[in-house]
Order: structure tokens, then C-alpha cells, then sequence
């Protein structure tokens, strides 16, 4: 059986660095058989050799030059071109042999998530086998109360839309503020101190509700700190992804 693994993100939270990092992990201490599949097609170098990779379809570089499209409208028309070809994609994802499958999507995840190709393409996927979703949390996004509800927020929003089991680690453990984000995962107190500290007027409310929303998510979510960059906390993330992977077997 085989367990596909996406890692789903904003634009430099480590989905990239991830997928090579978790690879190396998994073929080194689980010796299990990995392949890396690239579905970014705006990227330039990859720290992993790809076993399938997007560019052999398209880049944006060349939907740029060839339709005279700016940046944002080739990201646009590289979402359509995946999810017109996601049979394809699928087909030969699905051709590859290995025990662990590690997808890493494209730099802006809008273009993938909030975008009809996302849920398009895991569709197709989970007929291959298995397929969860890691969804990583920078800390440069959660460093305050509000901006943690906004990551669990956007975390809560892709599970939604792409309709399949959803892990969260907060990536950069190796960054200095991260001890903070972690109390304010898990210490409700301190998190609604906070919220109240940071904002004024009408926005206190707000951020209240959002932060309570955080508090109830938060008991169905165990959020892992890892670091793609020094390898930290894999064997944790592993063993998330084993959880969510028995909850598909029971879909
Ligand atoms: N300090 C630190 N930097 C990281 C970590 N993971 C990724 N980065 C850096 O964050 C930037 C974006 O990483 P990348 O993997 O390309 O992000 P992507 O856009 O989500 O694919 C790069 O400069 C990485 O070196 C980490 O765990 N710790
Ligand atoms: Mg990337």
C-alpha cells in the first residue's frame, strides 16, 4: 500500500526543503522506498532529485514567454493547466513504485488550494492510495496571537477545500521566537493574554473569538514542531502521518 504525502504551505514556509529533509529521514531511518514528485512548476533548483516533476509539462517560465503573461496570470493558467491534466499527472504518479510518495506543491498555495487543480488532482490521487495532507505553519506567520489564529485559520480552510486528512507542524523549530508560538499553543491563558495585549478597541473582541476558535481546534490538532532545515523532530512528524494514515484506512 502506498501513502501519499502532500505538503501544503505558504510561500516559503519549507514545503520545498521539507520534502527533501523528510525524504532523506524516511529512506535513512525507516528504510522505507520514497519518491518525490514535483508539482511546482515556477521553481528553479530542488535540494531532491524528482521522480515526476510538473516541468516536464510546463513552467511558468514558458507560459510567460510563449502566452505573454505577467507572473500572477502564468501561476493562473499553470493552476488550470494541472487540473486539466490532473488524469495525466495522476497516471503517472500512480506509475511509480514505493512505499512513500512525498508531493511537493506549488510556492503560492492559492494557486493551488483556493484554486479548482488542488482538489482536482487529490481526487484523482486517493485512487492511488492513502492521501494526507502536512500543513506547515511558518513562524513567521504565528509569532502573535491574531497571526497564530490566522495560520490555524488558512490550516482549517485547506483541509476544507481539499477534503482530505490534514496534519500541522510548526516548521523552523531551529528559529529563536518558536518557543514562544508553542506556549501559545498550549497555554489558552497566555494566548488570550496575549490577544489582548496586542490589539484595541473592536479588534480585542475579534481577536478573542478567533483565539477561542484556535482553543477548540487545537484539541483535534497535535501540532509538532519540527525543522526541515536541521532535520529535528521527523521521527514526530512520522508518526503523525501514521495516525492520519490509519484514519484513512477507515474512510
Ligand atoms: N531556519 C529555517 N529555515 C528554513 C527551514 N525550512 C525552510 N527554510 C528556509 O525557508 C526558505 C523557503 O524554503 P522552501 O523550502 O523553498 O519553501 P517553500 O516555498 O514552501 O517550498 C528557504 O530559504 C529555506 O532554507 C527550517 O526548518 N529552518
Ligand atoms: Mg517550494
Amino acid at each position: 500500500l502506498t501513502l501519499n504525502i502532500l505538503f501544503i504551505g505558504p510561500a516559503g514556509c519549507g514545503k520545498t526543503t521539507l520534502t527533501s529533509a523528510f525524504g532523506k529521514w524516511l529512506e535513512r531511518d525507516v528504510k522505507a522506498a520514497v519518491k518525490y514528485v514535483n508539482l511546482d512548476p515556477g521553481c528553479k533548483v530542488l535540494p531532491y532529485k524528482p521522480d515526476f516533476d510538473i516541468r516536464e509539462l510546463f513552467t511558468i517560465d514558458e507560459l510567460m514567454k510563449d502566452e505573454k503573461l505577467g507572473p500572477n496570470g502564468a501561476m493562473i493558467r499553470a493552476s488550470e493547466l494541472m487540473k486539466d491534466n490532473s488524469n495525466v499527472i495522476v497516471d503517472m504518479i500512480g506509475a511509480l513504485d514505493a512505499d512513500v510518495k512525498l508531493v511537493d506543491t506549488p510556492g503560492q498555495m492559492e494557486i493551488f488550494v483556493f484554486r479548482p487543480a488542488g482538489p482536482a488532482l487529490i481526487e484523482t490521487l486517493r485512487k492511488t492510495g492513502a492521501t494526507i495532507v502536512v500543513y506547515i505553519i511558518d513562524p513567521a506567520l504565528a509569532s502573535t496571537a491574531s497571526g497564530l489564529a490566522t495560520a490555524f485559520s488558512l490550516a482549517i480552510a485547506t483541509q476544507l477545500r481539499l477534503d482530505a486528512p490534514t496534519v500541522m507542524v510548526l516548521n523552523k523549530s531551529d528559529e529563536l521566537n518558536v518557543q514562544d508560538i508553542d506556549e501559545l499553543l498550549t497555554d489558552p491563558e497566555y494566548l488570550r493574554k496575549r490577544a489582548i495585549a496586542e490589539k484595541s478597541g473592536a479588534m480585542i473582541d475579534l481577536a478573542l473569538h478567533c483565539v477561542d476558535a484556535v482553543k477548540e481546534l487545537s484539541k483535534f490538532y497535535r501540532v509538532v514542531k519540527i525543522s526541515a532545515k536541521t532535520g529535528s523532530g521527523m521521527e514526530d512528524l512520522y508518526s503523525l502521518c501514521h495516525e492520519a494514515f490509519c484514519c484513512c484506512g477507515e474512510l
